[in-house]
């Protein structure tokens, strides 16, 4: 079996990704990362897909980090490799993605999941960032992440103790869109992403730039942001088409145009 190995099915617009390394509980090594970066560089750039699903096995949607990988290296490794330009990719990835999550999404795992626009959990999902506990800390955008999520004080719980989360809690506390039972969560994932399908590709792309603009700008800069997207629309025939369906009262046919 490939090291790197990710399943990709497509259809009606949306395309499921699943990570595929079960012997190690879908351990994100090098190859993995590189792997998914480069599959969803590709998928943003097909204009056929308009919305992406991620997903994991039954038992761990990914586990972390290797950490046989990791324990062998240094320093001087990370910056040469560069460990992380590959999450780099992938955060810059323009298309929406939603997470499928069973099992459990620990260290880089739950980072991956934060990483995606929305979280669909299974009643069995396990959220936690336990780097502590083998000497480290998150280092894929936890500590941003996880505090932008949930808050300070919460976030700091869980990345001072390793401590993981239940399914029903991390609803609670906000990290996740919603909970269903495990044999419903590619289903709902699905779902949410035909829906978002549907919609006007290049509003879609956006909007999802401005919002994540909310996390990393100040308000003004991120108000700044969302007006010249705004504007920006309004040179898209979606726009147009939007529009002129609503006034005479039919479904628009959005092109990505
Ligand atoms: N890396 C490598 N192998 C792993 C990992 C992992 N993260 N997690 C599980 N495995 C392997 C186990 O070694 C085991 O292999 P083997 O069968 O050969 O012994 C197999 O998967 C099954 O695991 P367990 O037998 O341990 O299964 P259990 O059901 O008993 O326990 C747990 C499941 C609780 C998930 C347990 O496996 C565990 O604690 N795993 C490690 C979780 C962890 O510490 N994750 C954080 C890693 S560090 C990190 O993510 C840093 C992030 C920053 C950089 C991100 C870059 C990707």
């Amino acid at each position: 079996m490939s090291e790197a190995r990710i399943m990709v099915e497509t259809k009606d617009h949306v395309a499921l990704l699943r990570l595929h390394r079960p012997h190690v509980l879908n351990a994100l090594n090098q190859a993995l990362v590189k792997r998914l970066a480069d599959l969803l560089e590709e998928l943003d750039r097909e204009d056929g897909v308009r919305a992406i699903v991620l997903t994991g096995g039954d038992k761990a949607f990914a586990a972390g980090a290797d950490i046989q990988e990791l324990a062998g290296m240094d320093a001087v490794d990370f910056v040469n490799r560069p460990y992380f330009a590959d999450w780099e990719r992938i955060r810059r990835v323009a298309k929406p993605i939603i997470a499928a999550v069973k099992g459990y999404a620990l260290g880089g795992g739950n980072e991956l999941a934060m990483c995606c626009d929305m979280i669909i959990a299974g009643e069995s999902a396990k959220f936690g960032q336990p780097e502590i506990n083998i000497g480290v800390m998150p280092g894929a955008g936890g500590t941003q992440r996880l505090t932008k999520a949930i808050g300070k004080a919460k976030a700091m719980e869980l990345i001072l103790t390793g401590r993981m989360l239940t399914a029903d809690e991390a609803l609670a506390w906000g990290l996740v869109n919603r909970v269903v039972p495990d044999g419903q969560v590619e289903e709902e994932a699905l779902a949410l992403a035909g829906e978002i399908a549907q919609k006007p590709p290049i509003a879609v792309r956006l909007a999802k730039q401005a919002v994540n603009r909310a996390q990393e700008l100040t308000v003004e800069q991120g108000l700044q942001f969302e007006q010249h997207a705004f504007y920006l629309l309004f040179s898209s025939e979606d726009q147009q088409e939007g529009m002129k369906a609503f006034m005479e009262k039919r479904k628009p046919q959005f092109k990505g145009k």
